[in-house]
Parts: structure tokens; sequence; C-alpha cells
């Protein structure tokens, strides 16, 4: 098959979703066309059958705002007639589903039917999307692509709830490749460079937007460390980065936290940890958990939006109310003060993590790409 991908080329779930499939239809064949502004952080594949093209906004001073959707439609125009591209994936409603919209009906007028395939990811739907400014645009590219897919059921029944939608919408779910995850040795893991034996690691992986309620993951490092010898490693930067930096040095704990910055290499680091922190207000799935769980790391969550369909309470860890710093303490504390209880939940969050393998979840979107081609 001949598929464009358009998605942000930046650390967020919906990119490296976006990138990780594009890598994984290329290596069996398929040809993937990048469409987007960067090349994207995670492509880190080299093949014949993936290509890159880059989206260009020339700055003109009349313009307030750079008009990024006609360029971007421009250029799916410009691909998919290049290279008889039969499908565009868009990951992340706005504005990517909009401009595939335009793209789709230029092309018709040229004689060309590409199918337009939207994965909607999370915020684009929860937070920015159905915000009155957009959600008009949203609803109407929504409605108008061939195949609508969501990462989780809950994202699903948010996008029913919020919009008048009349498609049908399919759950596809975020997955690990589980090649990525390997059994790292103690030779690789030099767990020694950041914590004392003694001491337990505890991360936290996002972009530190107000969503993540990074200021939750101090509070609950801050109650465990009391308790626990631990270490925190927060890895990713974005705009709460430095309160969370001056909270901890209030509370005294800024000596035991690394603010690791952006990474490429999450499972690396993962192989540090014994336990994973997610407090976010809302999440469609969480990848960041699912990468977590594929490390062999508990999650302490919080039981918004898609969390429960990937961390099972009590099994892979534990789901507490947004906000309740104190029950994700207290569970923390719990899986972290016994040794063997701490390797079974590490187990328990391996095994589940392995039902979202590449392999389980790929076939499933190239049922829905063979079925929009054939016309189904
Ligand atoms: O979490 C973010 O802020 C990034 C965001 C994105 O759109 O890139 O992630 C969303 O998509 C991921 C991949 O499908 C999901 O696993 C995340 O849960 C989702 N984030 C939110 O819903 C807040």
């Amino acid at each position: 098959m001949k598929i464009g991908i358009v998605c942000y080329p930046t650390f967020g779930g919906s990119g490296v979703v976006a990138t990780e499939l594009g890598m994984a239809l290329a290596e069996r064949g398929h040809h993937v066309h990048f469409i987007t502004y960067k090349q994207p952080v995670r492509l880190d594949f080299i093949s014949k059958d993936i290509h890159f093209h880059e989206v260009f906004v020339e700055e003109y001073s009349l313009f307030h705002f750079q008009p990024y959707e006609l360029a971007l439609s421009s250029k799916m125009v410009e691909v998919v007639k290049e290279y008889d591209l039969e499908i565009l994936h868009v990951h992340y409603a706005i504005p990517h589903a909009y401009a595939a919209y335009m793209a789709k009906q230029m092309l018709k007028q040229k004689g060309i039917d590409v199918k337009v395939v939207t994965t909607l990811h999370g915020t684009d739907i929860t937070l920015v999307g159905s915000h009155p400014n957009y959600k008009s645009a949203v609803e109407f590219s929504i409605n108008n692509s061939d195949v609508v897919t969501t990462v989780s059921n809950s994202l699903r029944e948010d996008t029913l709830r919020l919009f008048n939608i009349t498609k049908e919408i399919k759950v596809i779910y975020n997955f690990i490749d589980f090649e990525q995850y390997p059994e790292i040795g103690d030779e690789e893991c030099l767990r020694h460079t950041i914590a004392n034996d003694n001491e337990r690691i505890i991360t936290h992986i996002s972009n530190l937007r107000p969503v993540k309620r990074a200021s939750d993951v101090i509070k609950i490092f801050y109650k465990i460390q009391k308790e626990i010898p631990s270490k925190l490693l927060i890895v990713g930067e974005g705009p709460d980065r430095e309160s969370i930096e001056c909270q901890a040095k209030e509370l005294g704990i800024l000596e035991k936290i690394l603010f690791m910055g952006n990474s490429n290499e999450v499972n690396k680091l993962l192989c540090y940890s014994d336990l994973f922190l997610l407090p976010s207000e809302t999440e469609s799935f969480g990848l960041a958990a699912l990468e977590a769980m594929a490390a062999r790391t508990p999650v302490i969550s919080t039981n918004s939006g898609g969390l429960p369909e990937v961390n099972i309470n009590g099994v892979t860890g534990f789901l507490s109310d947004v906000g309740d710093t104190d029950d994700m303490a207290k569970n923390g504390i719990y899986i972290l003060k016994d040794f063997d209880r701490l390797q079974q939940f590490k187990q328990n969050a391996l095994n589940q993590a392995k039902k979202f393998s590449l392999e389980n979840i790929l076939p499933d979107y190239k049922e829905v790409y063979r079925e929009v081609i054939a016309g189904c």
C-alpha cells in the first residue's frame, strides 16, 4: 500500500504513534510518506520505503498567522499525485483532518480519489477540539473522513458526547514495539549511576503541560521518599518545568530529582525505573504508561480517560481520583516497600503491556487501510 502519514513531528504521543506506525509499515514493504513541517523525532529507521516531505510555510509580513493548513493541504495534493498515494492517514484532528479534507476535494477535481483516515488522539477532542473556536471545523472534518479511529473506548465515548458524529468510530489502541524493549542486562542499565543500592527509582515522563499535573508528581514523590529512600527521574520539557523545580526546592527534595530533558530513548531510561507516576487530569490512553509497563514498571495513575483500559487497578499498578496525591503515594509505598510484591507488579505490568504489542495492533490498522481502499 502507498500511505501518506501526517502528524506532529514532536515528542507528543500522537507523533510517536504515527512515526512508529509508519516505520512498522515500511519494514513490511509498504510505501510510507511522512508529510509534516519537520522530520519526526522518532524517525530513526532508514529504508527505501520511507520518504519525508517537508511542509514549508514562507513568512509573509501581511499575515498575522502564517497559513500552515494551506501549505499542508497543497503539499498533500502534490505528494498524492507524484507518488500515487492511496491513503492519507492523519494523526490529531487539528488541523490535519481539516487540511486532508481540502486536499481530498482538490484531488477529486482532478479525478483522483484518495482516502482519508483520521486518528483522534485525545486533546484534539477533549481539550482543544471541543473549544467553540474549533468545534465546527473539527466536527466537520471528522464526519467527512473516510474512516475515523480513536486510541481508546474512552476517547470514542468522549468524541460521541462532545460532537454530533455521523460516522462510525473504530477503536485502535496505542501499541508498543517490543523490539525496542529487550531485556536490558545490568551492564547496560547502570542503575548505580542514578541511585544508591538501597534507593528505589521513580519516573515521570511527559511534556509537563498543565493536563499532566506535574505538581502532583512532586507531591506524591515527596510523600513516598519520606518512607522509602528514592530518586525521581523527570523526562520531558514543558511549561511547568520551572514551577515544579521551585516546588521541589521549597520542599527540600530538589537534590533527589533528576531532570533529564527530552529523550528519544525512553526505553533505555525506563530500565532504571521501579515505579511510574502519571497523575494526569485526563489521558485518552496514556502511551507513557504503556511504555513504562513494557519496561516492567508498575504505574500509579489517575482513573481518568482511557487509563483504566491500560493500567489495571491492583494488578499492574493502582488508579486514584485526579488530585488524590495521598492515595497515590500510599499505593506507591505499598508496591515499593516489599521486594517480592514489587517483582510481582513488575511482571504483571509486562504481561499487560504485551496485549498492546505492535504484532497485535498493527493488523487492525492494515485492515482499516485494506477496507477503505476496497471501498467497504
Ligand atoms: O499527552 C500529550 O499531551 C500528548 C498527546 C498528543 O496528542 O501527542 O498525547 C495524546 O495521544 C497519545 C497517543 O495516542 C495518548 O497516549 C495520550 O494519552 C494523549 N494525551 C492526552 O489525552 C492528554
